[in-house]
């Protein structure tokens, strides 16, 4: 298992997320990556290795987001700053979004108002490194995917924050601005692998993935989640959901009750693993998120700390060339044991 670090990731630390009229603390903070870089220490599964900083395949990037919202992220702090310099001491957040009947095609000028545009929560803050943290943590993404690619590397994890898998084409939210899984799965594809599939873990839906792939037919997408009339993101998520034109079929969604414990989970993720045999995947990416565990403070599954074993058992069956890419887990404690142990359960 080759690991491929984000060295940058402390310079996303937001402050707060809107929760019931109040700004909360970030459940996505820094100490999460720091509790599973000590698990590593104390159990290497693999060599860990950082990518130049700096440096990112633009062309790979405008692949999976767009131009306007890759351009907006760009300078989205210096506009914020700019608008009143004690803004520097503030996180961004969004506070008004088009809904249905709105126009999207408009781009204003306001700041706020492309903050909107481009956002579907008020739990993301854009903060003075979002960006530089967010571009590392793609290219850690796309490095691990290259090593995958390349034969250097059976498998890889990318061991990043912020997270990825709710980032969609063109909008951040669900603490996670550019789609780290979506990136790797294109990095594989480019690699020479027909078809590629993301198996994706978390407790929540992974919504962007969902909608970066919903129409193409090369890459499936799954999603082992909890149940959106319930959990969040809330909008997408659901069973009927299966892809649409050349990507009919090639989108499955497997919501799950909350208060799932590991025996119904691990069948859903059995079910997963078979349509990714059936779709005839050639590579796999896995985005682990361990906010399944019984103890995380945002999520509803029951999964103890020794099913991830399992699971990374379980994933090592499918007998697949392998990304991991890092997504939620808040229960930071636990969040280094649970993650390594997916990763020792899978092996090389
Ligand atoms: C990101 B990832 C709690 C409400 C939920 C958003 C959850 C984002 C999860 N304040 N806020 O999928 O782990
Ligand atoms: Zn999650």
């Amino acid at each position: 298992m080759l690991i491929v670090h984000n060295t940058l990731h402390r310079q996303h630390a937001g402050r707060h997320e809107m929760f019931r009229g109040r700004l909360v603390p970030c459940h996505e903070s820094p100490d999460r990556l720091d509790h599973l870089l000590a698990e590593l220490a104390r159990r290497p599964v693999g060599e860990m290795v950082e990518p130049a900083a700096g440096h990112l395949d633009e062309a790979l990037l405008a692949q999976v987001h767009s131009p306007r919202y890759l351009q907006f992220l760009a300078g989205a702090w210096d506009e914020w700053v700019a608008l009143d310099p004690a803004n520097a001491e503030l996180d961004a957040l969004p506070s008004v979004w088009p809904v249905r009947g709105f126009r999207a095609d408009v781009l204003p000028t306001n700041f706020a108002a492309r903050m909107g545009l481009f956002s579907f929560d008020a739990g993301t803050p854009l903060t003075a490194g979002s960006w530089a943290a967010a571009r590392q943590g793609a290219a850690c993404a796309i490095a691990a995917a290259q090593a995958v690619g390349s034969g250097r590397s059976r498998s890889a994890f990318a061991l990043t924050r912020p997270p990825g898998h709710h980032a969609g084409p063109d909008f951040f939210g669900g603490y996670c601005f550019l789609n780290n899984a979506a990136l790797a799965a294109q990095q594989l594809r480019q690699s020479g692998f027909e078809r590629v599939a993301v198996l994706d873990v978390d407790y929540h839906h992974g919504n962007g993935t969902q909608t970066i792939f919903y129409g193409r037919g090369d890459v499936l997408t799954v999603s082992i989640h909890g149940d959106p009339m319930t959990e969040y993101p809330f909008y997408l998520g659901h069973a009927d959901e299966r892809g649409e034109g050349e990507g009919a079929g090639c989108n499955l969604n497997l919501p799950l009750p909350r208060g799932t414990g590991f025996a119904d989970w691990r069948a859903a993720l059995a079910r997963g693993l078979d349509e990714v045999r059936r779709f005839g995947a050639q590579a796999l990416v896995v985005a682990l998120g361990v906010d399944t565990f019984e103890g995380d403070p945002i999520s509803a599954f029951k999964l103890r700390s020794t099913d991830y074993l399992d699971i990374g058992r379980d994933l090592a069956a499918a007998g697949l060339p392998t990304v991991f890419t890092f997504e939620g887990g808040y229960a930071v404690a636990e969040v280094g044991i649970n993650a390594v142990n997916v990763l020792e359960g899978f092996g090389a």
